[in-house]
């Protein structure tokens, strides 16, 4: 069914502060910054920078506004791993082969997530307590 692991969300309150940790502690580097309106987030993916395309990436995230589920999240847990994403090659397979087997995706159709990837939600109450998400991404991203 999967691809890989495509990344590793954590929450963050906020992204700049987190990016400045990441890269100057950690040493990683920003591979791309956008802002999701409709996830309610603004987020950064981070990596080494000259990783192959199966090397996970780690996304952080950070609330846009208070009707943000990462400001829920943030609010309930304080900042940490708020989602593990697998990455797909088609979406539309893989979803339904998830909900024949009982898992309940959050969407009834994909929304759009990193670089445009078409992307779906498993509830953390089907897959043993982990936020669980389903990419399709946009080829060349
Ligand atoms: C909630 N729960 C979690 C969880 N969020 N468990 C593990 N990991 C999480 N992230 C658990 C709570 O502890 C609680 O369990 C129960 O689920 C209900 O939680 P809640 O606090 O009442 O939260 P809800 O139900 O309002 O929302 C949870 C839900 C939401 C997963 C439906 O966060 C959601 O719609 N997430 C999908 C969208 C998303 O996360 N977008 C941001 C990333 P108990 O046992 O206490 O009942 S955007 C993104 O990722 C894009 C840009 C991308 O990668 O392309």
């Amino acid at each position: 069914l999967f691809i890989c692991i495509d990344h590793v969300g954590l929450a963050v309150p906020d992204l700049d502060e987190a990016i400045k940790f990441h890269t100057e502690v950690m040493g990683w580097r920003v591979l791309h910054r956008e802002t999701n309106e409709e996830q309610g987030v603004e987020e950064a993916m981070i990596g080494t920078g000259d990783q192959l395309a199966e090397n996970a990436q780690i996304q952080l995230l950070a609330p846009l506004n208070e009707n943000s589920t990462i400001a829920k999240f943030l609010a309930k847990n304080g900042p940490g791993m708020q989602q593990l994403c697998y990455r797909v090659a088609d979406i539309d397979a893989v979803s339904a082969k998830l909900r024949e087997r009982g898992v309940r995706l959050l969407y009834p159709e994909p929304k759009t997530g990193t670089g445009g990837a078409r992307i779906n939600f498993a509830h953390p109450k089907d897959t043993g307590g982990v936020l669980l998400e389903i990419t399709q991404p946009v080829a060349g991203h």
